[in-house]
């Protein structure tokens, strides 16, 4: 008998901070990708499966695409673009505004070259009046042939139900590809290391968590509790201080955050280790961004 469910990929783009994290989190209904208000935040892509009675959407959760500064961010915008191709449904997602800046035109370029349907996602409806959408749409409907144009605000949860309907339509009908208890094919070990990435960023200031890098170095599993051991890679000497700060409470303060989130993750008391090390300008080096596992993915 043929299936009467639907299966299929979905990537998230966007240009960085848009709510693409956000949103992927919030459909799931737990927090597995780290969100800050810091842009580029993400910087792999991120699978992870929502199964339920209609069938089941891989999502696949993608770096903000910018203007590459550095190996790493060149790293991040190949992760983006290289989901486009293989996917059933592109959700783009923009900022609420009818202002069409040159990154929004550069991403709409890339996606005339792709035979994908695309929907857009007008998130963080919450900051602005509802009498301001219509002109969005509409200048947004000018830039591109979507299929959909569908207001949300992924952070209080709105337009959810009316997305998930959409997506839906545009997968074809099939068998899932992942039993129903997967989540995300990602490990453990890499999501407590970006709950550490996520503290760093939240409690540093601008320049400073961009340069970071999370190594977990050990993680073991005893009977009360998780204990683990991780290297936090930072560019200079001078960000060394800061990521300590004034008799250690920085890195204490950024170590309780992670250790709760992390606890939340694992369901279980965890002890959290933090070391501080010096990789100077790994973020240039290619031996250096694929030593911390940022490698070019299926
Ligand atoms: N007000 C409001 N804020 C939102 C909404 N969605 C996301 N945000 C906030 O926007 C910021 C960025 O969210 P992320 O989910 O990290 O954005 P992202 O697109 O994944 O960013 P990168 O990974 O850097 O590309 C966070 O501070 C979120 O809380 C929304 O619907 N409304
Ligand atoms: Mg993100």
């Amino acid at each position: 008998m043929e299936s009467v469910k639907r299966a299929g990929y979905v990537t998230i783009i966007g240009r960085p901070n848009v709510g693409k994290s956000t949103l992927m989190n919030h459909i799931l209904g737990m927090k597995l990708a780290i969100t800050s208000r810091k842009p580029q935040t993400t910087r792999k892509r991120m699978l992870t499966v929502y199964t339920e009675e209609r069938g089941q959407i891989v999502f696949l959760d993608t770096p903000g695409i910018h203007k590459a500064k550095n190996k790493l961010g060149e790293y991040m915008d190949r992760a983006a673009l290289n989901t486009l191709r293989d996917v059933d449904l592109i959700l783009w997602i923009v900022e609420p505004s009818s202002f069409i800046g040159e990154g929004e035109r550069a991403i709409s370029k890339l996606l005339t070259d792709v035979n994908v349907p695309v929907i857009l996602l007008i998130n963080k409806t919450d900051t602005v009046k509802d009498r301001e959408i219509p002109a969005v749409i509409e200048a947004y409907r000018a830039l591109f042939g979507f299929e959909r144009i569908i207001p949300i605000s992924a952070k209080h949860n709105i337009g959810r139900e009316e997305l998930l309907t959409a997506v839906f339509s545009f997968l074809p009908y099939g068998e899932p590809f992942y039993d129903e208890e997967t989540i995300t094919d990602e490990s453990e070990r890499s999501i407590v290391s970006e709950l550490i990435r996520e503290q760093l960023l939240r409690n540093l200031s601008e320049e400073v968590p961009h340069g970071t890098a999370v190594e977990i170095e050990s993680m073991k599993e005893n009977k009360d509790r998780w204990v683990i051991d991780a290297n936090i890679f930072c560019e200079k000497k001078s960000h060394k201080g800061m990521i300590i700060g004034k008799d250690g409470q920085m890195l204490k303060k950024i170590g309780v955050g992670a250790r709760k989130e992390a606890e939340k993750l694992l369901d279980k008391k965890v002890m959290l280790r933090l070391w501080v090390k010096v990789k100077k300008d790994w973020r240039n080096d290619e031996k250096g961004i694929r030593s911390f596992g940022y490698r070019d993915q299926d």
